[in-house]
């Protein structure tokens, strides 16, 4: 080998490994005191352990950094590289974001399904976004009251939303208002609403507890809360980070049955807490989880009359 040659070998051998690594950073669209976020800041650490010299993600933090219902945008814009939210966070960018809770497959079975090509599809063409993994999974929503009622009925009752519930709860009545889950608690307090919609768990993560006497059973729909991403920064990855964050991904994914045990444990909790439940008669229960799958497609298809249909042949059973 020529000495040339030989040097700029050596210069190269003595590149720091740094060179190549790439920094992203992650808003949270939850409060970080949200046992998800808390589990999220988890992978992250781990992540940035084992992604020494090729990836790095750096949580830049909650609501107050980037308000809740923003940071779909923030990450379609390229504020932030990453966000962590759940659809109905970011309709402001496209309706078929929330469309997601009316999963009845799977994420591991939508990966199967072309469900996540096609997620990926709509994301990139509308949202300028990645979907990379969703990391909540078989939680279902219910109806949280400080009223009783002996039937599914919400008329003349205030209930906070966000886009998951609004067909439903005004379906039955309800008079809605839309709030980050950051103004819940204030809302309680002072009266100004009689309950909201809420999964089955993370109440205790925020003390809504505390103000809540009802919950309504059974839960419908599905959340879904993920890590979404910039497109073009995606796109922009280095392979070997590109590849190195989607397999770490797909292993936070994997662990979504976590969940199923989790969600149990917070129902026992609620109980606990004496949280009491409403439930109505057999046929009753039918109507009632029928009619929220039924408005729930029939707005999901009103909003988006072209990926709509196509993303219930993926995501409804
Ligand atoms: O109620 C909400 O804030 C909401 O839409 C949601 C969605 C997924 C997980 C948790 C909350």
């Amino acid at each position: 080998m020529k000495k040339p040659m030989l040097l700029a070998l050596a210069a190269l051998a003595a590149l720091p490994v740094q060179a190549q690594e790439t920094t992203l950073r992650l808003v949270s669209a939850f409060p970080e005191n949200q046992y998800y976020v808390k589990r999220t800041v988890e992978w992250i650490e781990r992540l940035n352990k084992e992604g020494k010299g090729t990836l790095q993600i750096n949580f830049i933090g909650g609501p107050k950094a980037i308000p809740t219902f923003e940071v779909g945008n923030a990450v379609k814009t390229g504020v932030v590289d990453m966000g962590f939210s759940t659809g109905a966070f970011y309709t402001n960018v496209m309706p078929e974001a929330d469309i997601l809770k009316l999963s009845e497959t799977t994420a591991a079975e939508q990966r199967a399904n072309g469900g996540y090509d096609l997620i990926n599809k709509i994301w990139a063409e509308k949202g300028n976004m990645r979907y990379v993994a969703k990391v909540v999974e078989f939680t279902p929503f219910h109806i949280y009251l400080n009223r009783k009622i002996d039937k599914p009925d919400l008329t003349g009752l205030k209930i906070r939303i966000t886009p998951v519930y609004r067909e439903f709860f005004q379906s039955m009545g309800a008079s809605v208002m839309t709030t980050a889950p950051g103004e819940v608690y204030t809302a309680l307090e002072r009266g100004v609403i009689d309950g909201y919609g809420w999964p089955i768990h993370a109440l205790f993560d925020l003390n809504w507890h505390e103000r809540t006497k009802f919950r309504v059973d059974p839960g419908f729909y599905n959340a879904e809360v993920s890590i979404i991403m910039n497109l073009d920064k995606y796109k922009a990855l280095p392979p070997k980070a590109r590849q190195f964050l989607d397999q770490q991904a797909l292993a936070y994914e994997k662990q979504n049955e976590f969940w199923k045990a989790y969600n149990q444990n917070e129902a026992k909790r609620q109980a606990e807490a004496g949280i009491q439940t409403i439930t109505f008669d057999a046929a009753t229960t039918k109507a009632y989880v029928d009619k929220a799958k039924e408005i729930g497609w029939a707005a999901a298809i009103k909003a988006s009359p072209q990926y709509g249909p196509q993303l219930r042949k993926v995501l409804a059973k």
